[in-house]
């Protein structure tokens, strides 16, 4: 269990119109997704593990599988990813269409601060676009029931960061799951794993207390989520090759670090897309691109 706890305290703030249209869109689209869930709620029929780890991901929103890649390609992965972003100390975008986000680089007291977000890491690493997925993408389809769409494979380096963003939702419109890949050993606390509270990403009372409280409240943002149930907090520790596939849409972050720890991470992106969905305009564009 996460003992990790939001630092922010609380002021009132002036409400301004931009908040006020971002939570109305926030409240709106978690709504239409909890509609679309609703619809497809029994998921699709298949057996075996792919069944069980489908309902359980149904169930909590998280699910975790060991050994999914080897320590071998894991090594060689980390060590490749780490030097990338060695040889890439600021945020800039690359000519053949990797991004490198070093998350507020510049204000040392932002969330994230020393994380560095690789957008598009296949652009740059070609190997990684050549593993194979398509287990996750068989559990995703019988767990929601709706056509999963592969949107982009990141990389996620962290070295000793202390000041990680707190619970959040990524409420994104149509709901993101994301496969995180360890690729050292994230087995306690120290190392930042990724964490997430069981239940959230269906109809949860929690979420939409924290969207409207927001609101009031200049000291977080409209997804914040200081509010939740400690006691369904799952911390996902695993050794390297772990994969653990996650519903954006629940209650999460990534736990803080403690210095001279590091957490080396594939992050793969997955759309889950039904007739209901509103597919975002940039998605669209993105998914096209990918295509040609
Ligand atoms: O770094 C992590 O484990 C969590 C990152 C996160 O919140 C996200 O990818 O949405």
């Amino acid at each position: 269990m996460a003992k990790a706890g939001q630092k922010n305290i609380p002021v009132a703030g002036k409400i301004n119109t931009r908040k006020i249209k971002e939570t109305v869109l926030n409240l709106v689209s978690l709504l239409w997704q909890d509609l679309i869930n609703f619809l497809h709620f029994r998921g699709k029929r298949c057996k075996g593990i792919t069944a069980s780890l489908a309902g359980e991901l149904r169930n909590a929103g998280i699910i975790s599988v060991s050994n999914f890649l080897d320590r071998e390609q894991c090594d060689v992965l980390r060590m490749k990813i780490e030097g990338f972003a060695g040889m890439h100390p600021y945020t800039q975008q690359l000519p053949g269409g990797t991004f490198v986000n070093h998350r507020n680089q510049n204000n040392p007291q932002g969330p994230d601060h020393g994380m560095v977000d690789v957008f598009d890491i296949d652009l740059s690493i070609p190997e990684i676009a050549f593993i194979d997925d398509s287990s996750v993408r068989r559990i995703l389809e019988a767990s929601t029931g709706q056509e999963v769409r592969p949107y982009r494979r990141s990389a996620y380096v962290n070295k000793g960061v202390l000041n990680t963003r707190g619970f959040h939702i990524d409420n994104a419109q149509p709901v993101i799951y994301k496969a995180f890949i360890y690729l050292n050993d994230v087995t306690d606390e120290s190392s930042g794993p990724y964490s997430l509270v069981s239940g959230s990403q269906r109809f949860s009372p929690a979420v939409y207390f924290n969207l409207t409280r927001n609101l009031f409240l200049s000291c977080y943002t409209s997804t914040d989520m200081p509010v939740y149930n400690k006691k369904k907090v799952i911390t996902a520790l695993g050794k390297a090759g772990t994969l653990v596939l996650s519903n954006q849409n629940a209650i999460h972050r990534g736990l803080p670090q403690q210095e001279g720890k590091t957490r080396v991470a594939l992050v793969f992106s997955y759309l889950v897309v039904s007739k209901l969905s509103y597919l975002h305009g940039t998605i669209r564009k993105t998914l096209e691109r990918k295509k040609a």
